[in-house]
């Protein structure tokens, strides 16, 4: 017994090293938001290529106002490690301008409970081709989130809340020009 209860307790170990600490998972929003897509409209032309997005708001930097994450997805605008995530940030009036433009990450999006020069790190992850899960940090650097991830997270150190987290479900979030391809490969 005591030899089977100690492997239990190593296997245990072993996967909660692997993964941050998740507290709450957050859907995301189901309804199309113009401010947002306006946003991301004056910055890129992505979403006129895109198949849709999934976004969620949260003050990322502790200002009063609702900040917002948003993952576009489609055929032509992923590539075979992810898609791009845009970090919005409120300047009010219902307008927002683009903080990061982060390709080729998956959601969820993990939201840290640290936070780098005012604003909560973020935790992504890369995975696929049978590779073993990673987890990425993204921290701000006074100006915006950077696209080169700062290493591997020690997952011991991260816990936060999950945002995106339906990313995957066919009926998440806004879908846009939904073509042939829509959905074929979730
Ligand atoms: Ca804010």
């Amino acid at each position: 017994m005591l030899v089977a209860s100690f492997v239990i307790t190593m296997v245990m170990l072993g996967q909660s090293n692997r993964v941050p600490k998740v507290t709450q998972s957050i859907r995301s929003e189901k309804k199309a938001d113009s401010t947002v897509e306006n946003a991301i409209n004056r910055k890129s032309g992505i979403l006129k290529e895109s198949e849709g997005y999934l976004y969620n708001r949260i003050d990322l930097d502790l200002d009063g106002k609702q900040d917002v994450l948003v993952y576009v997805w489609g055929q032509d605008v992923c590539g075979s490690s992810g898609c791009t995530l845009f970090i919005l940030k409120s300047i009010g009036g219902g307008s927002y301008e683009v903080v990061s433009e982060l390709e080729l990450v998956h959601p969820p999006v993990i939201v840290s409970q640290h936070r780098t020069k005012g604003w909560y790190d973020l935790v992504t992850s890369v995975y696929g081709g049978g590779v073993e899960p990673r987890y990425w940090v993204h921290q701000f650097d006074g100006r915006t989130y950077d696209g080169e991830v700062v290493g591997n997270v020690n997952p011991q150190e991260v816990q936060g809340i999950a945002y995106i987290s339906d990313w995957g479900r066919s009926d998440a979030g806004v879908h846009l020009n939904a073509g042939p391809a829509n959905g074929a490969e979730r």
